[in-house]
């Protein structure tokens, strides 16, 4: 019993000590992980930069302070006859600098923050949108103006298994109630605008190694953004309790090359093609024919996808 559990913290300290000793992060969080990683985005790395600044000014005020208090009681102990010193009450000196170092401490850190933050919220020149819908307890991915849409569920694997009853082992499952059916497939090195709302409760879209998290309001469309550097598979989950199964809505963004992308699409749009020319002669009676235009000359600009967004929303309602 003692020996497992020494083995377990063994490996534990190991599984923790190999990426820093690699000196490299992946993307996606991993048990023992202790630091945040930079993830793949311009986003996740700033993110990473202003944690990183601010821990190192923690560890050096850690040392400064805990390493005076040490040397303090060590030195000056009531065995060795020290007395206390009762004259000190008051000292400018003291004040001014207690108060200044702070403030420059706090000044160093803000600049690089503001700026970090102003880009995180700056959402012009995308070259695409998907808007993402949370239900309890799916998602739902919408990609504006390509007429390409889905739901992402925990994969059935997950699923079974959560039902079951039994105690997970290791083997069960490489990603256990963290697989979907179906993956956002997203292009490497576009400007990624997100619009973010949800149908039901408030629910929060989280994958780490974009670097940042936004919450998913009925009523409400948020926006962020992501400009993925690398190819690969990015998991997060559902980061705001949003009812009994919020623990199994997870996220998958599966990251590809342009060019792929653009197959990928192509595919999914020829999937949705045979419904498509049933339903235009339905809707084309003489008189429908103007009012048709009009939601096309509205879909090109970009810039309207928050309305784009709230009738597909109102649609998904329906
Ligand atoms: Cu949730």
């Amino acid at each position: 019993m003692k020996a497992g559990r020494i083995k377990q913290w063994a490996v534990g300290a190991a599984a923790m000590a190999l990426p820093v000793l690699a000196n490299a992060q992946a993307a996606d969080p991993k048990p023992w992980q202790l630091n945040m990683g930079r993830g793949v985005t311009h986003l996740s790395q700033n993110a990473y930069e202003a944690h990183m600044l601010a821990l190192w000014i923690c560890v050096v005020i850690g040392v400064l302070v805990f390493g005076a208090m040490a040397v303090a009681m060590f030195k000056f102990r009531k065995s060795k006859g020290a007395v206390a010193d009762q004259s000190l009450t008051h000292s400018t000196k003291l004040e001014i600098l207690w108060t200044v170092v702070p403030v420059v401490l706090l000044l160093a850190m803000v600049f690089p923050a503001t700026s970090k933050l102003i880009q995180m919220y700056d959402t012009r020149e995308s070259a695409m949108t998907v808007k993402v819908t949370g239900f309890q307890w799916m998602w739902k991915y919408d990609y504006l103006g390509e007429g390409v849409s889905f739901t992402s569920r925990l994969d059935r694997k997950s699923d079974e298994l959560r039902q079951s009853g039994k105690v997970i082992a290791e083997g069960d499952h490489d990603n256990y109630l963290l697989d979907v059916d179906n993956v956002l497939v997203l292009p490497t090195d576009t400007k990624i605008r997100f619009v973010l709302t949800a149908d039901d409760v408030i629910h929060a879209w989280w994958v780490p190694a974009l670097g940042w998290k936004q919450d998913a309001i009925p009523g409400i469309v948020n926006e962020a953004w992501a400009e993925i550097r690398e190819p690969g598979l990015y998991r997060g989950q559902c980061a705001e309790l949003c009812g009994k199964d919020h623990g199994f809505m997870p996220i998958v963004v599966k990251a590809v090359p342009k060019a792929e992308y653009q197959q990928w699409l192509a595919a999914e749009k020829a999937k949705n093609a045979p419904a498509a020319p049933v339903a235009a002669p339905a809707a084309a009676p003489a008189e429908a024919a103007p009012a048709e235009t009009a939601p096309a000359e509205g879909e090109t600009p970009n810039t309207d996808a928050t309305a784009a967004a709230a009738t597909q929303h109102a649609a998904v309602a329906g």
